[in-house]
């Protein structure tokens, strides 16, 4: 049992719910890594493993001090930790890995590590995607580069044009990568100096034996992925009109790449799938106030994350569900007689409007029927008027009228505004001219 597997015992029996995970992964695949597990074998790559520039990892193998995860060596293996990818919030609940090019390296994850055994010379991109409870998956990309060793500039054979490149790198004092320098470290004395040119050309020339003739240098360096939204929700105190809905949720991106200016729509939807939405245009923030127009709509918005830096700044459009459909704030009229637009209604009828709930009214206010012809007041009643007004639960009746309105015109009702309030308080916002307009049957 070698250190790594230690490890991995110990950080299962740890989290608990994580070592059912971990022991069926390793239940399936453990005939095919246990030869490694078991008895260690003899590497057949340099030490160490470097990393250019993976945001989440160290430095290179032999690195511990630091935020990243390290690089764990043994055999033809090496591991990485992907609890150094993942934001520390987020609970990864499957992992899986995989290797464009398994010539070069196999790619396997173990939850929370992954595993990678080097096979021969080329480059090979890892996928390492991670599951969140939700469902939601993170992906990394990253690039595993295996040269052979002393092949310095990369063709893929040893000749002394490999002991020139050392020396033209030398006299240019380039900047060198870490996996570059890790390269040109022939003698291995963790310095590029032409004493490394020196030892290339007599292993060229085989004036010295160096135990190299299968071994690689190995090298990780980061592809650019786009930036994720995840652990997305819409946030309002309560769905009614007047309230500010807010976009919440997580963003990821594998390089460490800081959120640019992540774009937002929004949309009503008379289906609580949002499968018929549409966009309320101009609407483009984080935040959205609830508007009358949305009241028995569900609201939804679509987060497009956009990445500040990076090759790939935007990333996959997500949907953002909202916990209730949109009510009133304050009470509204449901349903009324005469209709709206209506040019037929019986002058011995009487007016009802019905509210979506139960109202009282409020002192001081007045419902008018006004004659559109002459643009003239017909009748006005205060709403507390209980002679010709009456209320009942959420229904409002104006009786009595067929004698005092003219037959002639069209009429409209003004209801103003706090003419009626719900139990709560919330007062009715009122009605304004031609907002509700009808007309007598012609000739009575
Ligand atoms: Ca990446
Ligand atoms: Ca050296
Ligand atoms: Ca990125």
């Amino acid at each position: 049992m070698n250190d790594y597997w230690r490890k991995m015992t110990a950080l299962s029996l740890k989290k608990g719910p994580s070592l059912f995970v971990c022991a069926a992964v390793l239940g399936t695949t453990l005939s095919l890594s246990a030869p490694a597990y078991a008895i260690p074998e003899s590497s057949n790559y340099f030490l160490p493993v470097v990393n250019n520039d993976l945001q989440w990892v160290k430095f290179d193998s032999n690195a511990n001090a630091g935020m990243g995860s390290t690089i764990d060596v043994y055999g033809s293996y090496f591991a990485l930790d992907s609890q150094k990818l993942f934001p520390p919030s987020t609970v990864i609940t499957m992992l899986t890995a995989t290797s464009s090019d398994m010539s070069v390296a196999s790619a396997n994850a173990y939850l929370p590590n992954i595993e990678m055994e080097i096979f021969g010379p080329g480059t090979t991109e890892i996928r390492v995607e991670g599951v969140t409870a939700e469902n939601e998956k993170l992906t990394e990309h990253f690039r595993v580069t295996v040269n052979r060793f002393a092949d310095t500039n990369k063709d893929g054979i040893i000749t002394s044009a490999d002991a020139f490149h050392i020396v033209r790198e030398l006299n240019r004092n380039s900047a060198l990568t870490n996996g570059d320098f890790n390269l040109y470290d022939i003698d291995r004395d963790r310095s590029v100096t032409a004493a490394d040119a020196s030892a290339l050309m007599s292993l060229y020339t085989g004036k010295t034996v160096l135990d190299s003739s299968e071994k690689y240098v190995v090298t990780l360096s980061a592809i650019d992925d786009a930036p994720v939204i995840y652990s997305g929700s819409l946030y309002a105190d309560t769905w009614v009109t007047g309230q500010t809905v807010t976009a919440e949720y997580s963003y990821f991106d594998p390089e460490n790449d800081f959120e640019g200016n992540s774009r937002f729509k929004w949309f009503r939807s008379s289906q609580a799938d949002g499968s018929d939405r549409t966009e309320i245009i101009g609407e483009t923030s984080y935040t959205y106030t609830l508007q009358q127009a949305d009241i028995n709509y569900y609201v939804f918005a679509e987060v497009t994350p956009v990445a500040a830096s990076g090759d790939l700044l935007t990333g996959q459009t997500v949907l953002l569900k909202p916990a209730s459909v949109v009510a009133s704030a304050t009470p509204i009229i449901v349903s009324r007689t005469p209709l709206h637009g209506s040019n037929n209604a019986n002058p011995g009828d009487d007016i009802v409007f019905t509210f979506d709930r139960d109202i009282v009214a409020v002192p001081g206010k007045y419902i008018k029927i006004i004659s559109m012809l002459e643009n003239t007041e017909a009748l006005s009643y205060p709403s507390d008027y209980p002679d010709h007004v009456l209320i009942d639960g959420n229904t409002v009746t104006i009786k009595v009228l067929s004698w005092l309105l003219p037959s002639n015109t069209p009429l409209s009702i003004i209801i103003e505004e706090g003419a009626f309030e719900d139990l709560d308080g919330n007062a009715f916002a009122g009605t304004v001219l031609a907002e509700w307009i009808f007309a007598h049957s012609v000739g009575i």
